[in-house]
């Protein structure tokens, strides 16, 4: 079992929270594996099974768009089976009491923080709680030619490359509205991003090996501007021996303890 963390982390990353005038999180895939999504990189992760460059890239999909959309369909499907854990619902309540002071950015394609902010702003506005998603929806099809966009899911027949989904505007395929290596992030979620991270006081870094760029870029931003970078992770990442405060744990276990 692993060592409880030291209470004086703990009251140190809570009194840096509570002080903050303005907090950016930014979550990866880490906080969504207690409520069973795999992530990408860690022992039983996406990466293990399936390469990167093999269907998260446009190349692979050029290649084979029928292996790209099966490994989609696949992982719609069980994110879809998922729901919210507490540090998704901790964040959304943070979020949810003071929306100026929060900006949540998100690399995760799951919607499990959009799902969060519904649930816990009840018959309440959640529009503040959603967070920026740098790396876009996995639920949402979009086209690979023009600007077509489809947000409701369909489901996909992968079985051969003449069932994929097609564009009613320009008969190209459709592909999932998500953000794949050598890909340019949406320019205005990424200013959004940035310059929330510019302004804050803390930068919360939750279940990310902080190795994607531009994402991992943000905590540099608040740091460079004198703010502080707490880490919350289980594992040591890239960004551990320059955090301020470094939380090894989980998230589901640890946000709800800090963010208050
Ligand atoms: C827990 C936990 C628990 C476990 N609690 N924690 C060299 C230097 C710098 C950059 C580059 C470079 N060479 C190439 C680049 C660019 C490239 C990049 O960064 N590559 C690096 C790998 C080196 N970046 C890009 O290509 C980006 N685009 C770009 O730069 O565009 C430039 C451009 C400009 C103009 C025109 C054209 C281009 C795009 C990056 C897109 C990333 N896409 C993916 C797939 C999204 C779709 C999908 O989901 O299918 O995004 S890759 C994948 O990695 C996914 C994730 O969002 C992203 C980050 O992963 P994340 O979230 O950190 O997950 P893991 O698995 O790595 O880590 C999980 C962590 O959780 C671990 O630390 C665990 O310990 C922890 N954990 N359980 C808390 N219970
Ligand atoms: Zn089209």
């Amino acid at each position: 079992m692993k060592e409880p963390v030291p209470r004086k982390e703990l009251d140190r990353a809570r009194d840096l929270l509570g002080t903050a005038d303005r907090i950016v999180v930014l979550t990866g895939a880490g906080i969504s594996a207690e409520s069973g999504v795999p992530t990408f990189r860690s022992a039983d992760g996406l990466w293990k099974t399936f390469r990167a460059e093999e269907l998260a890239t446009p190349e692979a999909f050029a290649r084979d768009p029928r292996l790209v959309w099966e490994w989609y369909g696949w992982r719609r499907e069980l994110i879809a089976a998922c729901v919210p854990n507490p540090a998704h619902q901790a964040l959304a309540r943070l979020a949810l009491a003071d929306p100026m002071r929060i900006t949540l950015v998100t690399q995760n394609v799951d919607g499990l923080h959009h799902r969060a902010a519904r649930a816990e702003a009840g018959s309440g506005d959640p529009t503040r709680a959603l967070p920026l998603e740098l790396h876009g929806a996995i639920h949402r099809d979009r086209c690979s030619a023009c600007d077509r966009l489809d947000r409701e899911p369909v489901a996909v027949d992968a079985s051969s490359e003449a069932t994929l989904p097609r564009c009613p505007d320009c008969a190209a395929l459709m592909r999932p509205d998500v953000v794949w290596f050598g890909e340019a992030l949406d320019h205005e979620v990424l200013g959004a991003a940035l310059s929330a991270a510019e302004r804050a006081d803390v930068c919360l870094v939750v279940g990310t090996s902080a190795l994607v760029y531009p994402a991992a870029s943000l905590p540099d931003v608040t740091r460079s501007r004198g703010g502080s970078v707490i880490e919350v992770n289980p594992e040591a990442t890239a960004l551990s021996a320059s955090a301020t405060v470094s939380l090894r744990g989980s998230a589901g276990r640890l946000v709800p303890e800090i963010a208050v």
